[in-house]
């Protein structure tokens, strides 16, 4: 699928932000941070832990109470405002069918950088307004340095288990969804998201095209040229649909064997017929040859489009029906064919 690209758990030395408007104070906790093998950025006061927060992508952020312009305890809010419009701007790519998938938004709650406020405050209203300002730990100062290592240590362990979940969630979701010979999605996510799409789109009112496309002849392909051959097919076909179905919402699947099914929600008729006949050229185009097919010396495809406004009285089956029906009439009408 798309964007997949496996997470980042970087081997660096771990950043560590440190906001405190008291110079000595980060002077000295610069030089216990980097002694414990860890990078230090500076800064001193709430307004520049955001950028540099923004900037620097740190690992952990320890902040202080009280600083001039923000406040840590603003700052905290702040930074957790902005972990929750990143998770905000996942939710809104997770509708693309070839893009991440919603468990795996889910867990990028957990992904939040760890904050510690280290503070003279230490009465209890304050301790109780940096936990709910966002601060996943607090130290008073004086710091207590043995304390305040172990705490920074246990916070950066948390935050890197936190990152091994979300890869490994990530792969499971890549297994679960995604079919293994041709990389599109397969039958099973093809399923769920048929369904939910037929579900937002009743309540839009909008229509929802479905091309179901096979190839022709292929079994005479896999006994002419072999099973691996046959299976290198797949994979280009399946990769040159990818290519063509470009829309935010649009779906390709494996169906079936040689068979393939694109979903593309928001998208009438012609629209369908633009994108079915895209791909039977494109498919065409790369050559694949196929001396045994009875239509043409190269790999060709039969489509059949089905295109309804989903309703509660109708079903996603329905739509398939429609689709395999006209997908049926181009391999009777002699292969090679878009019919809707
Ligand atoms: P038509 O034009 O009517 O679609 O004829 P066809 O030969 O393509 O259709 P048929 O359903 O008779 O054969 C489909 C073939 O697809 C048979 C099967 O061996 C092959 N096939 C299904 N899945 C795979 C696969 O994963 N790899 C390979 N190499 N072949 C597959
Ligand atoms: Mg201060
Ligand atoms: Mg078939
Ligand atoms: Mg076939």
């Amino acid at each position: 699928m798309s964007g997949k690209s496996p997470i980042k758990i970087s081997n660096n030395p771990p950043l560590i932000l440190v906001a405190d408007d008291d110079r000595t104070m980060r002077l000295l906790l610069r030089e216990f941070m980097e002694k414990e093998g860890y990078q230090v950025v500076e800064v001193n006061n709430g307004k520049q832990c955001l950028e540099a927060y923004i900037s620097n992508k740190p690992d952990l952020v320890l902040v202080d109470g009280i600083m001039p312009e923000m406040d840590g305890f603003t700052c905290c809010k702040e930074l957790l405002q902005i972990a929750k419009n990143n998770l905000a701007l996942a939710l809104a790519n997770f509708d693309s069918g070839n893009g991440s998938f919603g468990n795996t938004v889910m867990s990028k709650l957990w992904e939040r950088t760890p904050i510690l406020m280290i503070t003279g405050l230490d009465d209890p209203q304050s301790v109780d307004r940096a936990f709910e300002s966002g601060a996943s730990d607090f130290v008073t100062k004086p710091i207590h340095w043995a304390v305040l290592r172990q705490r920074v240590r246990r916070l950066l362990q948390q935050a890197q288990l936190y990152k091994q979940l979300e890869a490994a969630n990530q792969a499971l979701q890549q297994l679960a969804n995604v079919d293994g010979l041709t990389a599109v999605a397969n039958r099973r996510h093809f399923d769920q998201y048929l369904n939910s799409q037929w579900l937002s789109l009743a309540q839009d009112q909008s229509p929802l095209s479905l091309i179901l496309c096979d190839i022709d002849y292929f079994k005479r392909y896999n006994d002419k040229y072999g099973h691996p051959a046959g299976d290198t097919c797949l994979q280009k076909v399946a990769t040159v649909l990818k290519y063509t179905a470009q829309k935010k919402y649009d779906l390709v699947a494996r169906y079936g064997g040689e068979e393939f099914a694109i979903v593309m929600p928001y998208t009438p008729a012609v629209s369908a017929v633009h994108v079915a006949a895209a791909m039977q050229a494109a498919v065409r185009e790369v050559e694949i040859e196929h001396k045994e097919s009875f239509v043409s010396q190269f790999i060709t495809l039969s489509l059949g489009i089905g295109t309804m406004i989903p309703s509660f009285e109708t079903s996603p089956q329905d739509l398939i029906l429609m689709a395999d029906q006209a997908l049926y009439q181009a391999k009777e009408q002699g292969r090679n064919r878009i019919i809707i």
